[in-house]
């Protein structure tokens, strides 16, 4: 794979957002969520991750994010994460992630600001009194209400701090590396618009690249292309 161009345009950038989705994970084992294997007991995640669901079944919900975190449990990170976990680390305060992911993985590989915009998987709030607690499967609150994973779920807002962070970034960016995300989900998925009405270029990685007529794209796998394109190019 010759991404010497890339290469050079990312040395170049002084400010890099990595607006990251669920294909960044399929390479650890975590299902995409509109992939061959994202369905969930028949069901997709427009009719699970709802709160219409969990108002109507809880247990089949409860159940559903205790299935994924066990699976979370035990993936491995990929090459991908590796590389850009070392790369932002590297790069410093030049360089944020923003994802859509909630498996705490980007984190994981160490990078040093990771805003999640869909939440996160690791902790649960109380429906009723909004306490928040670091613990999974936490089941009612001492005011009576029930805990539910601390998720975005369709039809909800997006945490107001993190959005606010997000959109600051993306309006000020000068290059956004679009990973695996299939960019149908609104409001994330306007950031790469805004970003590029601010005059930022766009790569994206994605074996089906969806961004086609706006952006460079690197058809391909997360865990397949970032160890190459974030080395620094040889001389
Ligand atoms: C690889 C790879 C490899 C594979 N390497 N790549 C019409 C227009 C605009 C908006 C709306 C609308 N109708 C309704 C809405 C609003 C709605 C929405 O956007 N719906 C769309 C489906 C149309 N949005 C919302 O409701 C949001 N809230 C909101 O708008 O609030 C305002 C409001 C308030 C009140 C009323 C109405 C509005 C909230 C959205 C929350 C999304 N939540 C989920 C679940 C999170 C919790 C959990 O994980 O359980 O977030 S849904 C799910 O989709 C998850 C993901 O973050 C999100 C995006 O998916 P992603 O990451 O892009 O994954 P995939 O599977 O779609 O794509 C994977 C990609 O990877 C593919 O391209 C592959 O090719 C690629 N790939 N292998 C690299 N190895």
């Amino acid at each position: 794979m010759n991404l010497i161009r890339e290469q050079q345009l990312i040395l170049q950038s002084e400010k890099v957002v990595v607006f990251t989705g669920a294909g960044m994970s399929a390479e650890s084992g975590v299902p995409t969520f509109r992939g061959k294997d994202g369905l969930w007991r028949g069901r997709r995640a427009e009719e699970i991750a709802t709160p219409e669901f969990f108002a109507s079944s809880p247990e089949e919900v409860l159940e559903f994010y205790r299935w994924r975190r066990e699976l979370l449990k035990h993936v491995e990170l990929h090459p991908g994460h590796v590389a850009l976990g070392e790369w932002t680390k590297k790069r410093g305060s030049a360089v944020s992630v923003v994802t859509q992911n909630v498996d705490g993985l980007h984190q994981k590989s160490g990078c040093p600001e990771v805003i999640e915009l869909h939440g996160s998987i690791w902790s649960e709030h109380c429906q009723r009194c909004q306490e928040t607690v670091e613990e999974t499967d936490a089941g009612l609150c001492s005011c009576g209400g029930r805990f539910r994973p601390s998720v975005v779920w369709f039809g909800e807002s997006l945490p107001e701090k993190g959005w606010s962070r997000a959109t600051d970034l993306m309006s000020n960016a000068d290059l956004i590396l679009v990973i695996g995300t299939s960019a149908v989900v609104y409001p994330a998925a306007g950031l790469v618009s805004l970003a590029l009405k601010n005059g930022a270029h766009v790569l994206e990685v994605n074996p089906e690249p969806v961004l086609e007529d706006s952006a460079q794209t690197i058809c391909g796998t997360a865990a397949t292309v970032l160890p190459e394109l974030l080395r620094s190019p040889q001389a």
